[in-house]
């Protein structure tokens, strides 16, 4: 088990050769790829967070049950995850998922598998159920018109004010959370940096807005599955959901 862990600890730190790689630097110096059945997290060691996340969203054929048990990864070393599972208690925080259960309802596993801890974040509640969630209905709906790919991740920034579940999970709260959402067919891409605190609402979207670029400055990652033309491209506004679309 050790070794397994080691070389893939290497083979990851050295390239991110794989089908949905799309890093070649990391700011994270312990970071390795956990791939589940049907979206991978990139957890840092020494932070015991997901800092990476990527999926593709298909045309929507299933409506399971999201799963309420949370558990710690079984896969995953324990000094490399999180120390508990529970609720960030007595907090303004929620168990924010990376990979929404929502976007893999046809896989009764893969809804299992997005409560492991390794696809858990502190989202301050303003963000999780505001910001954050309606970059997940966009996909919901717009993912019946043409094949999505996400990606997504967690910038620490250096807010310690923030750090308050150092004793209870063994970790820092990341400061903002980015996503890109692009069109696999027509290329087109929307991008957006929200904080971790209680302006990520709704109403607050537009206001997050970013190129990839931005992203690329503010995380530190270098993000190679974008042209330089996508790179560039700032939406002005969200993508809009249509207004029958089913979000089941
Ligand atoms: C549902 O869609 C997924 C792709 O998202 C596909 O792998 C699966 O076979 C589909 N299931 C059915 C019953 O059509
Ligand atoms: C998903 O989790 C539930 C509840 O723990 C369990 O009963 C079920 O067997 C799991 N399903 C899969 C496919 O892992
Ligand atoms: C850090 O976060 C706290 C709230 O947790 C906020 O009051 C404070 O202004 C933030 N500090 C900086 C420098 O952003
Ligand atoms: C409520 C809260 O913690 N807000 C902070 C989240 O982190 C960003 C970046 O450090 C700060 O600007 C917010 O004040």
């Amino acid at each position: 088990m050790f070794y397994q862990f080691l070389s893939i600890l290497i083979l990851v730190q050295v390239s991110f050769q794989t089908e949905l790689s799309f890093t070649n630097y990391s700011p994270f110096k312990t970071i390795f790829r956990r791939q589940f059945s049907l979206f991978d997290v990139w957890v840092d060691c020494k932070e015991r967070i997901p800092v990476l996340f990527s999926y593709i969203a298909e045309r929507d054929n299933g409506s399971l049950p999201r799963s309420s048990k949370f558990q710690l990864d079984p896969e995953i070393p324990a000094d490399c995850q999180q120390l508990s599972y529970s609720t960030y208690t007595d907090s303004v925080f929620d168990r924010g998922h990376m990979v929404p259960a929502n976007h893999l309802d046809h896989s009764e596993l893969a809804i299992n598998e997005s409560n492991y801890m390794t696809n858990i974040n502190p989202q301050h509640k303003s963000l999780n159920r505001g910001a954050w969630l309606q970059t997940e209905e966009i996909i919901e709906c717009l993912r019946d018109i043409d094949t999505l790919r996400i990606y997504g991740g967690a910038i620490m920034g250096n807010n310690e004010t923030n750090d308050i579940f150092t004793q209870t999970h063994g970790i820092r709260t990341p400061d903002f959370f980015w996503k890109i959402i692009e069109n696999a067919r027509t290329k087109d891409v929307i991008a957006w940096i929200m904080p971790n605190d209680s302006t990520a609402t709704r109403s607050n979207i537009d206001k997050f807005l970013v190129s990839i670029k931005d992203i690329e400055a503010q995380s530190g990652f270098i993000l190679l599955n974008f042209s330089p033309e996508q790179k560039v491209i700032k939406q002005s506004f969200s993508w809009k959901v249509p207004f029958n679309c089913d979000t089941s």
